[in-house]
């Protein structure tokens, strides 16, 4: 598939890149943007050779928000009825996991992407922020939810009302972003993390994702109820065999990913 406004990948094997690439605009999220890069995701979650999926930007900017521009002339009616700009919930639809490469702004819709990743890997330049107050509006993309729930509401409320920009290692401390590295390598780690993932048996791969995810929005007994039933079907799995098997004979184990 061609794209336009994203760059696709495979830097290291079993590693799908998606990179946003509307440079001039700060990669400004606009319908067509979202658009190819949940396509990509959705091609990448289909392709078996892929066991995880890199999300990046540039070194200036991940993602400086919803293009503004776009959604100046936008009414409520248009943005019930649904389009590219708005259902970005075929993300969250994604099995495979999802890593965000952050440099530079990720602001808005920016930062509520990088939070639909499952693990966030960031340069010292990152900067997150929600200031779509600012601008009359508020988080519309879970930032409200994602944001509170990684950093607790009292920063939360900060960041959304008070326009405060968490830098990187503010997002380090507070939870919001896995690890931080110097902008010049933060993107061969991530793809390194990446890589480390797509190693892993997919079927137990996809079985935490989901149920991590449940944390979210399940209580706590309905979750671990959960949580035991995917435990015990990869007891039916041929990875959970080999696992086993390699674990005891103190062999690398050769995963068929069923
Ligand atoms: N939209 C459109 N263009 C943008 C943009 C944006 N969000 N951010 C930057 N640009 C463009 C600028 O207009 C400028 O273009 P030209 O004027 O050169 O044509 C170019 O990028 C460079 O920007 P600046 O000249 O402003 O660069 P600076 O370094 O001075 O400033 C900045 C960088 C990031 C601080 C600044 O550009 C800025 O404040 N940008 C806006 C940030 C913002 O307000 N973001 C939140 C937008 S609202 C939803 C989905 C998504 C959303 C909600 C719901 N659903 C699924 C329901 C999300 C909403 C939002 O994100």
């Amino acid at each position: 598939m061609t794209y336009e406004t994203i760059l696709v990948e495979n830097p290291a094997p079993g590693v799908g890149l998606i990179r946003f690439n509307r440079p001039q605009a700060l990669n400004a999220l606009n319908g067509q943007m979202t658009g190819e890069a949940f396509s990509a995701m959705e091609t990448f979650d289909a392709d078996p050779s892929i066991g995880c999926i890199v999300l990046t930007g540039s070194d200036r900017a991940f993602a400086a928000g919803a293009d503004i521009k776009q959604m100046e002339d936008t009414d409520v009616i248009k943005m019930m009825s649904g389009s590219d700009f708005t259902d970005w919930s075929r993300m969250v639809r994604v099995r495979k996991p999802i890593i965000a490469a952050v440099s530079g702004w990720a602001l808005g819709g920016g930062c509520e992407l990088a939070m639909m990743c499952d693990m966030i890997v960031a340069s010292e330049t990152a900067k997150f922020g929600q200031p779509e107050v600012k601008i009359g509006i508020m988080p519309g993309a879970g930032g409200t939810q994602r944001l509170t729930h990684a950093v607790g509401k009292a920063i939360a409320m900060e960041v959304m009302l008070g326009d405060r920009n968490l830098t990187a290692q503010e997002a380090l401390q507070y939870g919001l972003v896995n690890r931080v590295y110097p902008v010049e390598n933060y993107l061969d780690e991530t793809i390194k993390l990446a890589g480390k993932v797509a190693g892993m048996p997919q079927v137990a791969v996809r079985l935490i994702k989901e149920t991590v995810n449940k944390a979210y929005e399940f209580g706590l007994s309905q979750a671990l109820d959960y949580e035991k039933r995917n435990f015990y079907l990869l007891f039916g799995t041929e990875d959970k065999a080999e696992g086993m098997k390699a674990f005891i004979e103190k062999r690398a184990p050769q995963w068929k990913n069923r």
